[in-house]
């Protein structure tokens, strides 16, 4: 395989509502979209998950613009790989960072390999599963009666989890109020964000009477030592989103038992082979995982579907289905859920197993660059 050519694309998409989490508050995506061509013309699309805003890490959709122009690109292009596998290593030497702007390259040679084997993405990489389970983030609400109405359809819709955007002055009580509404059945979670310190540890220590799967990442992004020190100061179980960087973190936070179960972004870790590295060390010291979201697209959406379709994934994705994000996706078929939580791994065709809208793309499209070996 040897990628010749890489089209960078940035659309507007607007969210159905509001999402707000304690870091920020976002309307309307600004997605990158990148389109791959092997050499022979076949072509693979991908997707880049920074956001518009620096306040979940540090890449925002114009630095990893920029990244992949002048660092990531340059390193890829014209090169004759045999595996997909190969790219993190060349990605990694001498180039600190910018996970999300190489995972958007390395996820689509990926997707290319995948096309150009004439395997689904997920089976090409070792996904087992024919289905995965869906779970949901809720943003931060206006009121805790607004929350409650939110988690109750959600579980109606058939989600087999529901997590709870939570930060200082809308925690306790507000899970309190919705773990009473829904009963003690109700697969309930909370993502903080970063938005507390070890000060508030005796606010998070209540938290642990409302029975709830897990606490995602309560203190700073990149803090493993504290995590620690709280993890031995609450029974619910912590799991780690912005810390786990590559599969150096997750070791440190097996060592350090700063936390029990681990979010996979693939964008967050630099792609799809420190997730399988990651997936790989947690299945071997029996951490479950689970797949993280951001608020992707249906191309974005294809790989983080094929990704949980492998065996450790065993606790409910934030992979809701097109419909809870957009008006219209940009792929075909778009990504729906079951009546009882589950999105189906595409299996009947070679690659990511959705169609982009390429007219679609257009007209929603801001910016182009096409960049060439
Ligand atoms: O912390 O998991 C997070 C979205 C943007 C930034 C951070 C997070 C999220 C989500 C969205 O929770 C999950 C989804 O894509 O549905
Ligand atoms: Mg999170």
């Amino acid at each position: 395989m040897r990628i010749d050519q890489i089209t960078l694309r940035e659309i507007r998409l607007p969210l159905k509502e509001p999402f707000r989490i304690s870091s920020g508050e976002v309307t309307e995506r600004r997605i990158m979209l990148l389109e791959l061509r092997d050499r022979d013309g076949a072509v693979a699309w991908s997707e880049c998950v920074a956001g518009e805003a620096p306040n979940y890490s540090s890449e925002t959709i114009n630095t990893a613009w920029m990244m992949i122009t002048q660092w990531v690109a340059p390193r890829v292009l014209g090169v004759a790989i045999e595996h997909p596998g190969e790219l993190h290593a060349m990605l990694d030497r001498d180039f600190r960072g910018h996970n999300m702007a190489k995972a958007g390259v390395e996820m689509g040679a990926w997707g290319l390999a995948a096309t150009l084997a004439g395997e689904p993405l997920a089976r090409f990489i070792g996904g087992t599963r024919t289905e995965i389970a869906a779970g949901i983030s809720l943003g931060i609400q206006s009121s805790p009666e607004r929350l409650i109405e939110k988690a109750r359809s959600a579980l109606a819709e058939g989600y087999r989890k529901v997590k709870i955007k939570i930060e200082p002055g809308r925690d306790v009580a507000w899970i309190a109020a919705v773990r009473e509404a829904l009963g003690p059945d109700a697969h309930l979670m909370a993502d903080a964000n970063n938005a507390y310190t070890l000060d508030d540890a005796p606010t998070l220590a209540k938290l642990d009477q409302y029975g709830l799967m897990m606490i995602e990442q309560p203190l700073a992004h990149d803090d493993l030592v504290r995590h620690a020190e709280l993890q031995h100061m609450l029974d619910t179980p912590i799991c780690l989103d912005e810390s786990i960087t590559g599969l150096d973190k997750a070791q440190d936070m097996v060592s350090l038992d700063s936390g029990r179960i681990i979010n996979i972004k693939a964008g967050r870790v630099g792609g799809f082979s420190a997730s399988l590295a990651i997936h790989d060390f947690c299945q071997a010291k029996r951490i479950p995982v689970w797949c993280g979201g951001m608020l992707e697209s249906g191309v974005g959406r294809a790989y983080n579907v094929a990704l949980a379709s492998l065996p450790n994934f065993t606790l409910p994705g934030d992979v809701s289905p097109s419909a809870r994000y957009w008006a219209q996706d940009i792929v075909t078929p778009e990504w729906t859920m079951s009546a009882d939580g589950l999105v189906r791994v595409p299996l009947d065709s070679p690659g990511i197993g959705v169609t982009v809208d390429v007219g679609r793309v257009e007209a929603l499209t801001v910016r182009t660059e096409v960049l060439r070996a």
